[in-house]
């Protein structure tokens, strides 16, 4: 352990605030358990209760200064985002040992969000409705809600909060990011980042805590809006609470998700998008490929072997060394749980083809690293099939036909992303009408969803409920209509049924 650690303080309102807890936690680089990145205080009520006073009289003025206005923040933050692009994505990468070259990809993702919802403080549509009665307008207009609760996860943790963060600004909200334990800096040089790009105080605060205090944002009564992206089991409590409080809530949550390789597949591609999809961020993506359901064919086994022996020369290491292809898990716990799965897919009957066990030696030894696996001979029920791992595991899935391929790529709980492989275009877009997922590709593995432009990220079924981040529909979380009636006729007109 290093001698003197950096000690974080919020940032509440634009003010370097020092908690008035006296708890702590420590935040280490997974990629060397030695370097310890800072400590940050565990925040308590009263901070919060602070967070939001400050956030309550923001609200006031942000609510009305004229989108065009506000968005003119997000465009400086993309300024000031480009500018500190490689310090951003060397924090990120020590924070989650994401390799750098996926980092700098990363901060580019807040740049693009930041511009997509600028761009969107020049439209915020409404709708105009007709009348049933003379000399009579009808308009419904969007409008903020209030303070919104971010809580986000660490595998995404400058890209997540930017999110959540622009469009819930763009539309006059304000904000209280809680960013990960597992990767608290980033979040909190997003948030110093709009203050320099000019956000006017009290619009935006960062509080560092653990779940406990991810609970009482969820709880407090004048924070109108909760947005998460973390686990399923986290989500179904906060979702119950925001219920019982009749509180806006968005949920981002869990993916099992698969890639369908059919006969006629293009191989090479196909080979790619597997390494890259599964093997990427070392499977720690909601949007990560964690089964491979391949049809039968003549060159299914042998593509396994090619794909085994590509995912052994994998580059895996520290992810600063701008070669690394596979970084370390984010923390020894998680390595022990991603290996549990491994051994008990092998017990039900899973064949280990490559990995399956921890590096040691040299640098590995400091850090949580886990080698890429591939088990095989995996059946639809099975856990490994089912279960999300969140980490470099796939699991290969033999089926007979197109059919069942899209039928087993639908048998799990999830639904963020689903992807498949043919030339046959006729079966790519019946897979594409019949996947039960909030996001398909086609020819491509499943992850690399570009939300800084105009599209919808998020998932069915147990991946979340319903709401979307990225692309315009991002501001159905942050919004409220309202409808307006404008009677321009000299007299009471009463409607047919009023
Ligand atoms: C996540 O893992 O929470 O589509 C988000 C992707 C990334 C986003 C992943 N753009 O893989």
């Amino acid at each position: 352990m290093q001698a003197t650690a950096t000690m974080f303080k919020n940032n509440i309102g634009g003010t370097v605030t020092e908690s008035t807890s006296k708890e702590f936690f420590e935040k280490y680089n997974p990629a060397d358990k030695n370097e310890l990145l800072g400590k940050f205080p565990k925040s308590n009520q009263k901070d919060l209760d602070s967070a939001v006073s400050e956030a309550k009289k923001a609200f006031e003025v942000w609510r009305y200064t004229p989108a065009p206005k506000r968005a003119e923040v997000l465009y400086r933050a993309a300024e000031v985002t480009k500018d500190q692009k490689e310090e951003l994505a060397k924090i990120l990468t020590k924070e989650t040992g994401k390799p750098i070259v996926e980092a700098r990809g990363e901060i580019q993702e807040v740049i693009d969000t930041y511009l997509f919802f600028a761009g969107e403080g020049r439209r915020i549509y409404g709708l105009t409705g007709q009348s049933e009665l003379l000399n009579k307008s009808i308009i419904t207009i969007r409008q903020p809600i209030g303070i919104c609760g971010l809580i986000t996860a660490w595998n995404f943790p400058s890209a997540v909060p930017s999110w959540k963060v622009a469009p819930a600004l763009i539309s006059g909200n304000v904000v209280i990011l809680k960013p990960s334990k597992d990767a608290p800096i980033s979040g909190y040089r997003l948030i110093e980042n709009l203050y320099k790009a000019g956000l006017p105080k009290g619009c935006a605060s960062v509080l560092f805590g653990t779940g406990e205090f991810g609970d009482l944002i969820v709880r407090h009564p004048e924070i109108k809006v909760i947005s998460l992206t973390g686990s399923v089991e986290v989500g179904k409590q906060i979702y119950e609470t925001c219920g019982r409080m009749l509180k806006k809530c968005a949920l981002e949550l869990g993916g099992k998700n698969a890639i369908i390789a059919l006969e006629d597949a293009n191989q090479d591609l196909l080979l790619e998008g597997v390494l890259w999809g599964a093997f990427g961020t070392a499977g720690q993506r909601c949007t990560s490929t964690s089964r491979l359901i391949i049809q039968k064919s003549s060159w299914s086994d042998s593509f396994i072997e090619k794909l085994a022996s590509a995912a052994k020369k994998l580059i895996i290491g520290n992810s600063l060394n701008e070669k690394t292809q596979v970084g370390p898990v984010i923390t020894s716990s998680h390595r022990d749980s991603i290996h549990g799965f491994t051994e008990r897919a092998i017990k039900e009957g899973g064949k280990l083809i490559c990995g399956g066990k921890f590096l040691s030696g040299g640098e590995y030894d400091k850090g949580n690293f886990y080698e890429p696996t591939i088990i095989s001979n995996i059946k639809p029920n099975m856990e490994l099939a089912c279960k999300e791992v969140f980490g470099p595991v796939l699991a290969v899935i033999p089926v007979s036909d197109s059919t069942e391929a899209i039928k087993v790529a639908n048998n799990v709980e999830y639904g963020l992303s689903l992807s498949i492989y043919t030339k046959d275009i006729n079966l790519a877009m019946k897979a594409a009408n019949q996947f039960e997922s909030g996001i398909v590709y086609i020819n491509a593995p499943t992850i690399g969803a570009e939300c800084g432009g105009a599209t919808a990220f998020g998932g069915w079924k147990n991946t979340g409920n319903g709401t979307r981040e990225g692309g315009v529909m991002a501001l159905d979380t942050y919004t409220q209509y309202k409808t307006i009636y404008i009677d321009y006729s000299d007299k009471l007109q009463r409607a047919q049924i009023d």
